[in-house]
């Protein structure tokens, strides 16, 4: 997709702070960091949102989530994925993402 940031990032026109990368799926930080430690998991093929993602492109994201935090402090204290889906849901970049939120103590949803 020509107009769209995350692929540009993919494809190095856009710089990035990349954290994990594999044949299919990069994980970089997040330029807006809502906690100490936020990354965003992307597939390489395009899509729009999550309901629109393959079962296997989300599986593996989701391979690639688990990798990552399994090789830092993540999955010892704990972290959150999130992934935000059209207006209501307050998306701002239309190419499927995980946010990956950790590194302290994050309020629990209705705190
Ligand atoms: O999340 C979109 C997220 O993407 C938001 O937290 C900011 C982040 N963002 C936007 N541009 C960049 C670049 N260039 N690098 C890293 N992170 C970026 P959403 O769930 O769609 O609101």
């Amino acid at each position: 997709m020509d107009d769209c940031l995350f692929c540009k990032i993919l494809k190095g026109e856009i710089p990035s702070d990349k954290v994990f990368e594999n044949d299919h799926v990069i994980g970089f930080k997040d330029i807006q960091p809502l906690a100490k430690e936020h990354y965003l998991f992307i597939h390489r093929n395009h899509s729009k949102n999550v309901n629109e993602m393959s079962r296997d492109d989300m599986a593996q994201v989701f391979d690639a989530i688990k990798e990552f935090t399994q090789s830092n402090e993540l999955e010892n204290n704990g972290f959150r994925v999130v992934s935000n889906i059209n207006q209501h849901g307050c998306q701002s970049v239309f190419h499927t993402h995980f946010h990956v939120l950790g590194g302290e103590q994050l309020k629990g949803f209705g705190s």
